[in-house]
């Protein structure tokens, strides 16, 4: 017992050690890059005339201003290249108050500071919709439940990205959901986003037609994301999966619980095995609309979803609250790690040009024209990365 708790203790310290070392050497480039600058006189890296997203809508160059209306934002009244064009992850979670504290928490796992009575400012506050909060190089969005709700944020979010010639954002949905045949507290990353036929495409209805578009989710995000759980550390599983998206909390995920029911226990139960019987791992109700919307841009997107029940077990959510939000920490706990590790351990030299220390020492929150750091503003490493 005592020997296993040692090794476990060395397994750790040695972790630490190589993070910390992590950290070292992309501070040492930073300021290696640092001096080379001071050395050759301080020449602002020409900006990027265009966003890397694909496939937009070829007349938003004509609206002037553009209006993101449930953002409550508009390209005339802010500079979106100034304001969010650092931004290099957008993450997104069902309502505004897990989304302010996972800003919150992003702020203290990456290494920023603003002053501790200040507090981060919900940038689309006066779109009455959604909740938006920027981080440095992070957005944290509310969307709501449903397709239909995400969607609207995405076309938003997606030409915000677009108006601000934002380089690769990655997209990533933080949520619950329930889990076919997984332990409740099991994180599900999913690989793909299927419909309640187990079609794996999104199906919109445009002028009378139906449009499928495809809802795969990238491969190499979820494998990179899955990376970030630490089997020492971290006291439950994290697996890739199917994900079925349902257009409703109830009669779409074949509860027995909701105000109308018109099919018994053991279709219910016979629904479900199929289910499992095609790798399904989970059900929520998103994740179709982010998945196309996000591939059709050319984003790389990603959905990482606590399960708060196995729903081959049951409908109704019985578990305590304090337990529920101990679980929904967990995606939010490693997507913060992948975050961290992008932006602080993967850094190629170029990209650790963009985390060098502000100087002046401002907080996110108090730049000019730019809420919580707009573009240009840069980051303090972390303090205590090993953490
Ligand atoms: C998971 O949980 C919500 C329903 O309770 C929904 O937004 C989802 O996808
Ligand atoms: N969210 C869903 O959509 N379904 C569940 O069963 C749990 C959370």
């Amino acid at each position: 017992m005592a020997k296993s708790n040692c090794n476990d203790c060395t397994c750790r310290l040695a972790k630490e050690v190589c993070q910390l070392k992590a950290v070292v050497n992309a501070q040492s480039k930073t300021l290696t890059k640092l001096v080379r600058q001071i050395r050759d006189g301080c020449r602002k890296d020409e900006e990027p005339k265009e966003s890397t997203l694909c496939g937009l809508n070829p007349c938003l160059k004509c609206l002037n201003p553009d209006i993101l209306y449930h953002l409550g934002l508009d390209t005339e009244t802010t500079d979106f290249p100034k304001v969010f064009g650092d931004v290099r992850f957008v993450c997104m979670g069902g309502t505004p108050g897990r989304m302010e504290n996972f800003a919150y928490y992003v702020m203290q796992e990456i290494g920023l500071k603003i002053n501790a009575a200040t507090q981060l400012r919900d940038i689309a506050e006066a779109g009455k919709r959604f909740s938006l909060f920027k981080v440095g190089p992070v957005l944290c969005a509310s969307h709501g439940m449903g397709c239909p709700s995400i969607s609207i944020l995405l076309h938003e979010l997606i030409k915000m990205m677009h108006h601000a010639k934002c380089q690769d954002p990655v997209f990533i949905r933080l949520g619950t959901c329930g889990g076919i045949g997984v332990d409740p507290g099991t994180v599900v990353i999913s690989s793909e986003a299927v419909d309640g036929r187990l079609n794996a495409g999104h199906e919109i209805i445009v002028q009378g037609n139906s449009i499928l578009h495809s809802s795969q989710l990238d491969e190499g995000l979820a494998e990179d994301i899955k990376m970030c759980h630490d089997p020492c550390k971290d006291k439950y599983e994290t697996i890739i999966g199917r994900t079925l998206c349902a257009h409703d909390f109830y009669e779409g995920q074949s509860r027995l619980d909701g105000a109308f029911c018109e099919y018994t226990p053991e279709m219910k139960k016979a629904y479900l095995e199929q289910l499992q019987s095609q790798d399904i791992k989970n059900i929520e109700m998103e994740s179709l609309a982010f998945a196309a919307l996000t591939s059709r841009a050319n984003i790389k997107g990603a959905v990482v979803c606590v399960a708060i029940l196995n729903r081959l077990n049951g409908d109704q959510i019985k578990t305590p609250h304090e337990i529920l939000a101990k679980w929904e920490k967990r995606p939010m706990e490693l997507v913060t790690r992948y975050i961290r590790k992008v932006l602080y351990f993967n850094a190629s030299d170029s990209e650790s040009d963009q985390l060098e220390e502000d100087e002046c020492g401002e907080g996110p929150q108090d730049k000019e024209g730019s809420p919580q750091g707009g573009a240009g503003d840069t980051q303090k490493a972390p303090e205590e990365a090993a953490e």
